[in-house]
């Protein structure tokens, strides 16, 4: 008989962060995920997870509407329902639920989880195959302190765990972010590379009158300096020919990659697995990025371990990812729910072999962790 889905489980879990995680639309303290557990009826369980920043924030789902979603209206529709076609339940999902697509992927991460243990192969599997085994993963410098950065970045050097930074501007007057950002360049020197996440801080205007100066500074990329909705403003800027600019929160699925694309209004896509509504839309998202020749960037909303390996598994299978990734959530947290720790080591993460996710809980931290 197939084995179907029995149990649809999610916990909120608080953990708090190494430092306070300051970015133009939020200053974290700690980290909210939503851990979703799926059962099935042969003893199988996989697991996903739906993160965001700073509540409501950065994005239209909050830990609390996830959950709230998930138990409500997404569970109902999985249980029953057999467990090994994440490809229907996705459908049947997507008929009765509309946006949601934190929700979506944690779950679809849970559903690839428990086929990947099903079956006895890796979740790269599933989506084609592992074509590296080891990610480029940078370091976020976000503590709001130029020489407290430049210390946390020559500690991340010494130690060979990142030599690729993300600086989160936009919080502050742009000559002041850009003292920040010439000094933490001039610190770490021309072979580490420094970019640049606005989180739509600045208007068109601003963004234009940036661009050089940061160019100067020696920075390489720049993310999402504007509004998300402004496509055509991103092309002009791209256009300039001045620095390679990034969309991240303009991707929130299929149809705005296609835009973008066809608009040819970013030179990156940060591709990330939440905001694209799962693994199977992120990958259709680098599928239109590759077909228009746009760089792909492995991005993050700072998650959890469980949704971080997700989105490993998927950017293992990317043939040319030009930009590396950003994959380094589960660091910025004080504790690990983790059995075993990932392993991030000599600037890269290291993809686990293990069936699904690869990864396996500690118990009593998620209990621990757990709210309520
Ligand atoms: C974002 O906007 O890219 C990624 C790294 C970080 O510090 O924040 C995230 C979200
Ligand atoms: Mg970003």
């Amino acid at each position: 008989m197939q084995a179907t889905v029995v149990e649809v489980a999610t916990h909120i879990l608080d953990i708090p962060t190494i430092r306070p995680h300051k970015l133009s639309v939020a200053v974290m303290e700690h980290q909210s995920m939503v851990l979703v557990r799926i059962k099935t009826s042969d003893g199988i369980e996989g697991i996903g997870e739906a993160t965001t920043i700073g509540g409501l924030n950065y994005g239209a789902e909050s830990p609390e509407s996830i959950k709230v979603n998930i138990d409500n209206y997404i569970a109902p529709l999985l249980i029953g329902q057999p467990a090994y076609n994440p490809g229907m339940l996705a459908l049947r999902v997507a008929k009765a639920v509309k946006s949601n697509h934190f929700a979506k992927s944690a779950v679809e991460t849970a559903l690839y989880d428990a086929l990947g243990k099903r079956l006895g192969v890796p979740v790269a599997a599933l989506l084609g195959g592992a074509v590296r085994k080891e990610l480029e993963v940078a370091w976020t410098l976000a503590s709001g302190d130029t020489h407290k950065d430049i210390a946390e970045a020559q500690e991340m050097l010494d130690t060979r765990r990142h030599n690729i930074f993300k600086l989160k501007v936009g919080l502050r007057p742009f000559k002041e972010d850009l003292r920040h950002i010439a000094a933490i360049k001039k610190a770490v020197g021309d072979d580490v590379s420094v970019r640049i996440d606005v989180n739509q801080g600045w208007s068109e205007c601003q963004a234009l009158r940036a661009l050089r100066p940061l160019a100067d500074a020696g920075v390489d990329l720049v993310e999402q300096p504007i509004h998300e909705k402004n496509h055509a403003g991103l092309g002009r800027l791209s256009g300039l020919g001045i620095l390679p600019i990034m969309a991240d929160e303009a991707l929130k699925g299929r149809e705005d990659g296609f835009a973008l694309a066809a608009a040819r209004g970013a030179d990156v896509f940060a591709i990330k697995i939440e905001q694209a509504g799962g693994l199977r839309g992120a990958q259709d998202l680098m599928g239109i990025a590759q077909a228009a020749d746009i760089a792909l960037y492995g991005g993050t909303m700072l998650e959890g371990p469980v949704s971080t390996m997700a989105a490993a598994h998927l950017f293992s299978t990317v043939g040319r990812l030009e930009w590396g990734t950003e994959l380094f959530g589960p660091l910025l947290m004080k504790d690990d729910i983790l059995a075993e720790p990932l392993d991030y080591s000599d600037f890269t993460l290291k993809l686990p072999q293990g069936p699904g996710l690869g990864i396996v809980l500690d118990e009593d931290k998620v209990r621990h962790y757990a709210r309520g």
